[in-house]
């Protein structure tokens, strides 16, 4: 059996002009040294990742989660190659389709639906996707009609006005735990033990898990404090730049 396996993306220049809700310069070099930390912390959880080569006509590339979506199962994982909603980033998902092709079985989602990634959580055979300001309902739909065929259910997730994707307020440690900001969503809403942060700590909540390891964001200490306390080692990643373009930690990278 193979250990888990990774793809990640370089930081083009034009990430100067990444979409962001409330732009601000962003030092691309510095964001650039933080990515080599974040694939280092990759590495440290025992993944190797691809990282393929920045597109400069694409200022959002790094941000590879919301392009791809993978599942386990079959004769090869499935990849499902997502529409993203924002139109600025639908060149993004052929270069991670062909990517993808060697190891995987692609499927393409057509128009008009649209999902990011981010808004899509799996633990076990349940999908849960967020309804946000990128995926729509058909979108979801057709998430529903592919992945029924492999026996994943599709659970649509009302999300708190203004909040980007799904996993900006949750993540999962494994399949039968998820990290939870607090007040954001109900502590029940996906049938798993939630540790939960403290609002205050909201950006937190996206982490990457991988076995015993968890990457968090470094600055967050009570989030880390409760990560630690549930036995987690944690792998702390500077995320200033990326923050700035509305990217977190899943964002960053495709992991399957
Ligand atoms: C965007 O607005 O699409 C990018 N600037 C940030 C995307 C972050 N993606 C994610 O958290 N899954």
């Amino acid at each position: 059996m193979t250990g888990p396996r990774a793809l990640t993306r370089a930081i083009p220049d034009s990430f100067a002009h990444a979409l962001a809700a409330v732009p601000r310069p962003i030092d691309v070099a510095l964001a650039r040294r933080q990515h080599a930390v974040y694939v280092a912390a990759l590495g440290a959880c025992g993944i190797a990742p691809v990282t393929l080569p920045a597109d400069e006509a694409c200022p959002d590339c790094v941000f590879v989660e919301d392009t791809a979506l993978i599942v386990p199962g079959g004769d090869a994982p499935l990849a499902i190659i997502t529409r993203p909603g924002a139109p600025s980033r639908r060149a993004e998902p052929p270069t991670i389709a062909a990517a993808l092709a060697a190891d995987c079985e692609v499927v393409e989602m057509p128009a008009p639906a649209t999902v990011d990634g981010g808004d899509c959580m799996r633990l076990g055979a349940t999908l849960y996707v967020g309804r946000s300001a990128r995926t729509n309902a058909p979108g979801i739909a057709w998430l529903a009609e592919v992945l029924g065929r492999r026996g994943v259910d599709v659970v649509p997730v009302e999300l708190p006005a203004g909040v980007l994707h799904l996993k900006c307020v949750v993540t999962p440690l494994g399949h039968d735990r998820v990290v939870l900001a607090e007040g954001a969503l109900a502590a029940d809403t996906f049938g798993v033990h939630a540790i939960t942060v403290p609002a205050a700590e909201t950006y937190a909540a996206n982490v990457v898990a991988i076995g015993a390891h968890v990457i968090v964001a470094a600055g967050y200490p009570r989030t880390h404090e409760r990560l630690a306390a549930a036995g987690f080692t944690l792998h702390e990643v500077p995320v200033s730049e990326v923050q700035k373009a509305d990217g977190s930690l899943t964002c960053q990278s495709i992991v399957w």
